[in-house]
């Protein structure tokens, strides 16, 4: 059973705290006209609960009742506090965002006009929303599913164009209608293996075991293609981790810089200037990459150089790929070599700066300290950008995964449970080639069938919801 109950009314202030032209206070539920008909005052004396649904009107939110000594008393006709100037928007029930009657007040958008319009609608008879409660109503209505659901948090949290893309792609139901598909497929299937142990004494095989064996196979190569766009699908999404390592005065802020496009980090031609991690998030055409700039890496007795260096393995450790920087004007050494090491089992793009100035090391120095296909030769201080872009993208990866047809996962959450339900398919199809009898069968796919649901949210507990729409902010 959800905990959620949807019998009352919910408030919350959807725009963002702060001072802006406009701000939004917005009711869903049951009482939503009903309170609506409490605290505004509409220019042509109609009520809220009279208007049609889809129409905007203008008027006043007032306060028809007074504070005195002795609690709150109705006010004398005529005697109304206007709050703002407002305009009131109905939406009636089903066809709203959360199915539920909506009433939203666009008001000026100062925080103290949008505070007392919440606290008035509130005590009206309103309770404050959870974050995500609107958008958690629309799932829990039926409007949307939990892909859909999620893909609301995406959009809003989208910072450049290749997650925005992913996000309205799964909004608009991409992922949910290939999960739909393969959840029906399996379903099928399963009630013909049930109807095998239903039945047993039946004369014709209800379904033969090679048919069985292909419709298995079928699906799961259906899963596997999905999966398989998993890992750059996240990646787009949630952007990569990548950082900026190498030993001191390599240029490694500098790169930084260049990245950023602005002057974020120091840099200056003493070693060991940079002292402690600094990461920022950069757009890398269109898609989103958390960049570390790191200290160098070397020997050192000084306290503070030994945590910012514990702080770059540390890093180091954690990130998806690595951009090991060396100083193409002097050769390579021990220190490089150690870094190296560090990198090896990472993807990463050996960067070899300062192309400007007469060059000692090549790419055959490179590789005899690292295996790395991804080189790159620039300069910092020429500002060399576009390649340093294109050889990171290309490490990346990035790009591949958009220009196929089709749905494209994006979230670890999604991507564990088609795992566990390939993971069960596979038990199902080792089930029919052991001749294992149909209740094994049954109970394997069962299981699958149960992990795809939990994507669109079929049979989802409290608790995961709790978790997903914890995430989301206050009025969506
Ligand atoms: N000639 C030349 N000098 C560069 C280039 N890139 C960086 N430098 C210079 O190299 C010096 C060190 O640059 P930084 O970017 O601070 O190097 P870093 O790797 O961050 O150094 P630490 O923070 O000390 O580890 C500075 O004097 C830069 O101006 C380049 O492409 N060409
Ligand atoms: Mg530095």
């Amino acid at each position: 059973m959800l905990r959620t109950s949807l019998d009352d009314t919910i408030v919350a202030v959807s725009t963002p705290i702060g001072e802006g032209g406009i701000g939004i206070v917005r009711m869903s539920g049951p009482k939503a006209l009903e309170i609506a008909d409490r605290i505004f005052l509409s220019k042509d004396g109609r009520m809220p609960s009279a208007f049609n649904t889809y129409t905007v009107h203008y008027g006043h939110v007032i306060n028809r009742k007074q504070k005195t000594e002795n609690g709150e008393r109705r006010t004398e006709n005529g005697e109304q506090k206007h709050i703002d100037e407002v305009l009131l928007t109905v939406m009636k029930s089903p066809k709203s965002y959360t199915r539920e009657d909506i009433v939203e007040i666009n008001c000026h958008g100062g925080p103290a006009v949008l505070k007392e319009i919440l606290g008035l609608v509130a005590a009206s008879g309103a309770r404050i929303a959870e974050p995500g409660e609107f958008t958690k109503r629309a799932f829990l209505n039926g409007r949307i599913d939990l892909v859909k659901a999620e893909a609301v948090l995406d959009i809003i949290k989208a910072k450049t164009d290749s997650s925005l893309r992913l996000a309205m792609s799964q909004l608009e139901g991409a992922l949910s209608k290939e999960v739909n598909v393969i959840l029906e497929r399996l379903s099928g299937i399963l009630s013909r293996v049930e109807a095998a142990i239903d039945f047993p004494d039946e004369e014709i095989e209800i379904m033969k075991e090679e048919d069985l064996h292909n419709a298995l196979k079928g699906v799961k190569e259906g899963l596997e293609r999905l999966l398989a766009t998993a890992d750059q699908g996240i990646v787009a999404r949630e952007g990569i981790l990548a950082i900026i390592c190498g030993k001191p005065n390599v240029g490694k802020s500098s790169l930084m810089n260049l990245l950023l496009k602005r002057d974020r980090v120091i840099v200056t031609p003493i070693p060991g200037t940079t002292r402690d991690a600094v990461e920022e998030t950069i757009n890398l055409r269109g898609f989103p990459m958390r960049l570390v700039d790191t200290a160098g890496i070397h020997q050192t007795l000084d306290p503070l150089g030994l945590k910012g260096i514990e702080r770059s393995r540390r890093y180091l450790q954690e990130a998806d790929m690595a951009l090991f920087v060396l100083d193409g004007s002097s050769p390579v050494d021990a220190e490089d070599r150690v870094i190296a090491g560090m990198v090896k089992d990472k993807k990463v793009l050996v960067i070899i700066n300062k192309a400007d100035l007469p060059q000692k090391v090549g790419e055959r120095d490179v590789k005899d300290i690292l295996e790395s296909e991804f080189i790159v030769n620039i300069s910092a201080l020429r500002q060399d950008v576009e390649p340093l872009e294109d050889a990171m993208l290309k490490l990346a990866g990035f790009g591949g995964v958009f220009q196929q047809e089709g749905a494209i996962v994006s979230n670890a959450r999604h991507k564990a449970l088609l795992e566990h339900s390939l993971e069960r398919l596979q038990g199902g199809i080792k089930s029919v080639e052991d001749d294992f009898s149909a209740e094994f069968i049954a109970q394997d796919l069962k299981e699958a069938i149960y992990q795809l649901g939990l994507i669109v949210g079929k049979s989802v507990s409290c608790d995961i919801l709790d978790r997903i729409f914890s995430e989301f902010c206050v009025g969506k």
